[in-house]
């Protein structure tokens, strides 16, 4: 795979890994980061062997410390428009990726590194992660979907609090408020994450991509809306290679082999 400057990507057995690696200041990210991560996504996307997506950290302090304060510093207005609407369409693209993304947040996940998490189907923490939207500690607010995904997920009361007063909480926390599905030590991580990943891409391609698709398009709608969509999605997996394969293999009490094709 293609090599970059400010993150690291990996693919084995099917599972990619893009690794944040400015470990000078902490993961922060810039426009080249943004970037590249941009491509990255859409290098994955065309791959038809990756099944599993896992973001990280490089280093063992972070896993992103937010947006680059040092270039967000520089900017006017309009700049700062264009930034934030660019770190908002890179999160969009990596939630509407049709494989299961896995955050691996291994330290500080602050502001735009807490809403890149929020990005990702789920997450796993290390013990000593932190997570935080401190922007308003800056004069500013989130700017990469965080006024919008957090209060989705723990809703809005929780949400303003943590976005009013700008406080780091830790990873334990944060999982008490659904934020983070795992906590786990710092060495054991990647062991977890990896586990997860590897049991998620033994699974059929096309259903995934169905129930991820049902889950993000119905979030945004009303139930009934939600449920047809949720017919379709298993009508589309009903016609698929891989239902064939599940269900006869349950009734010849051996493992499915999926292929991940339609027909
Ligand atoms: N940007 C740039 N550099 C950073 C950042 C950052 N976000 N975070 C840390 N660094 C650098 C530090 O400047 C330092 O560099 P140097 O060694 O050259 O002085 C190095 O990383 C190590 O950091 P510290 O010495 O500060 O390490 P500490 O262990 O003392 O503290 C903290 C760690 C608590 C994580 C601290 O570094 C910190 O508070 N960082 C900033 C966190 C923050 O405020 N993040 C939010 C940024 S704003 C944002 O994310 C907005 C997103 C939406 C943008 C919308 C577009 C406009």
């Amino acid at each position: 795979m293609s090599s970059y400057e400010n993150i690291l990507l990996d693919s084995k057995e099917g599972i990619a890994t893009i690794t944040f690696n400015r470990p000078k200041a902490l993961n922060a990210l810039n426009r080249a980061l943004l970037g590249e991560l941009s491509d990255a996504l859409d290098a994955i996307a065309g791959d038809e062997e990756i099944r599993v997506l896992i973001l990280t950290g490089a280093g063992d302090k972070a896993f992103v410390a937010g947006a680059d304060i040092s270039e967000l510093a520089t900017f006017d207005a309009l700049q700062g428009k264009v930034f934030a609407r660019q770190g908002q369409q890179v999160f969009a693209k990596l939630q509407e990726l049709s494989i299961p993304v896995i955050g691996a947040v291994n330290g500080f996940a602050l502001g735009g590194g807490s809403e890149i998490a929020l990005a990702c189907d789920f997450i796993y923490a290390s013990e000593n992660a932190k997570f935080g939207l401190p922007e308003i500690t800056l004069g500013l607010i989130p700017g990469f979907g965080g006024t919008q995904r957090l209060p989705r997920l723990i809703g809005p009361n929780r949400a303003k609090e943590m976005i009013y007063t700008g406080k780091m909480i830790s990873a334990a926390e944060a999982q008490s408020i659904g934020m983070v599905n795992q906590l786990l030590p710092a060495e054991g991580l990647m062991d977890a994450v990896m586990e997860t990943a590897k049991a998620i891409a033994a699974k059929g391609k096309v259903s995934l991509r169905a129930a991820k698709g049902a889950i993000n398009t119905g979030l945004n709608a009303d139930l009934d809306t939600g449920c047809r969509i949720e017919c379709d999605a298993f009508a589309l997996c009903m016609a698929s290679e891989d239902a064939k394969e599940g269900t006869k293999a349950f009734l010849e009490k051996r493992k499915p082999e999926f292929k991940g094709s339609l027909k």
